[in-house]
Parts: structure tokens; sequence; C-alpha cells
């Protein structure tokens, strides 16, 4: 059984620059509203370690979560989502400066978790996204959202579906439910594999 992943918030960030050195870091990227927010607090097993919103944009710079000890360096790292139809134009390419830069150049980064909601996904914007990660070699893996609202009847055919739709095979998507906590315990242990 894996254990919550003992995380503590470290700081925020409204550029890759501020952030100090780390050992080694796992990113979740995803849509606005995806659920990677409250993935971060169902792998804690906290209620608001990270913030939560249903109105798209609750996460609107890079929050940096370090797994115990404190100075470890090893991160988890909360993105703004991107696709977030409400904002201003400067501040969309605010933000998606903010985090291709980030993709691109964090040295200490290991692997991004790629967010799909799984009754909706992907959307355009999530496979070009996929596509731009293949581009920089940035190594990724996929996880389905919001399992619970896929109907039981339906998530055979649902997770087929997305596995065509994303070229991959159906095990390389972890579903995921960060309300009924489905999956989150492979999820963790995947995420401390990487973070070593
Ligand atoms: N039913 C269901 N709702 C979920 C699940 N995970 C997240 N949500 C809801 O989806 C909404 C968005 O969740 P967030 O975690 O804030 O999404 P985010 O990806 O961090 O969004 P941004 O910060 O805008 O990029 C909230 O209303 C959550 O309660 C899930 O597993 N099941
Ligand atoms: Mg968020």
């Amino acid at each position: 059984m894996a254990e919550p992943l003992r995380l503590n918030f470290v700081q925020s960030a409204a550029r890759m620059e501020q952030l100090p050195d780390s050992v080694i870091e796992v990113a979740m990227v995803g849509r606005s509203n995806v659920g990677k927010s409250s993935l971060i607090n169902a792998l804690a097993n906290r209620r608001n370690l990270a913030r939560t919103s249903k109105t798209p944009g609750a996460t609107r710079l890079i929050n940096v979560y370090e797994r115990e000890p404190t100075g470890s360096g090893r991160w988890l790292v909360d993105l703004p989502g991107y696709g977030f139809s409400t904002a201003s134009k400067s501040e969309q390419r605010r933000w998606s400066g903010m985090i291709e830069t980030y993709l691109i150049e964090r040295e200490t980064l290991a692997a991004t978790l790629v967010l799909i909601d799984g009754e909706i996904g992907p959307t355009k914007l999530d496979l070009s996204t996929v596509e731009w990660l293949e581009h920089i070699e940035c190594s990724y893996r996929f996880v389905a959202t919001k399992m619970d609202k896929v109907k039981p009847s339906k998530r055979h055919r649902r997770s087929e579906e997305l596995a065509s739709r994303l070229e991959v095979d159906k095990a390389e998507i972890v579903w995921v439910s960060a309300a009924k906590r489905t999956g989150i315990q492979d999820l963790r242990a995947t995420v401390d594999h990487i973070l070593g």
C-alpha cells in the first residue's frame, strides 16, 4: 500500500528563474480545471495543500511542493493550466510563456504527468501540448482524471477511445479520481519511484 506522499508547500514563482535549485522534479501539466491541484491534494491526502476551484484559473503561478524531509529537493510542481478561455490574450501568453520556459529549461525536471479529463478529453489543445512535449523531448506519462464522472458501464469503451486518440496502449494511461481516491495509490507509487 502506497502511503500518502508527505508534501510541504515550498514557494510560488511567477518565473522559472525565481525557483531555487532542486534535485529532481515531477510536474503536473494539463488544461485548466482538469484536476491538477486536486490530484496533488489526493496524492498527499490533504484537503487544502494546493488551492483548487470550480472556476478555471485557480493556479496562476508555479507552485512547488517538496517531499519530506524538508530540504530533500525532491519536488512535485503544480503548473497553471492552459486553455483558460476567460483570461485576456496577454495573460494567456504570459502563462504559456512561463510554462513553456519551465518545461524546456528546467534541468532537474525528470518527468511530467499530463492530465487529460477522462470524461471529455483529449481536447485539441491537449493533443498539441503532447506533440510539443514530444518535440522538446520532455518525458511524460498520461493520467486520465475524474474517473468518477464516467459511468462504470462506459469505462471500458472510454478508456479505449482515450488510448486511441492519444495513440498509446490502454495500459499506459493511469485512470484516477481525486474525488473518490481511485487509482491514487498506484500514482503515489509512480511519483515516489520517479522522485527516487
Ligand atoms: N468529480 C470530480 N471532480 C474533480 C476531480 N478532480 C478535480 N475535480 C474538480 O474539478 C475542478 C478543478 O479542479 P482543480 O484541481 O482546481 O483543477 P486544476 O487543473 O488545478 O485547474 P487550474 O488551477 O485552473 O489549472 C474542481 O471543481 C474540482 O473539485 C475528480 O476526481 N472528480
Ligand atoms: Mg490548479
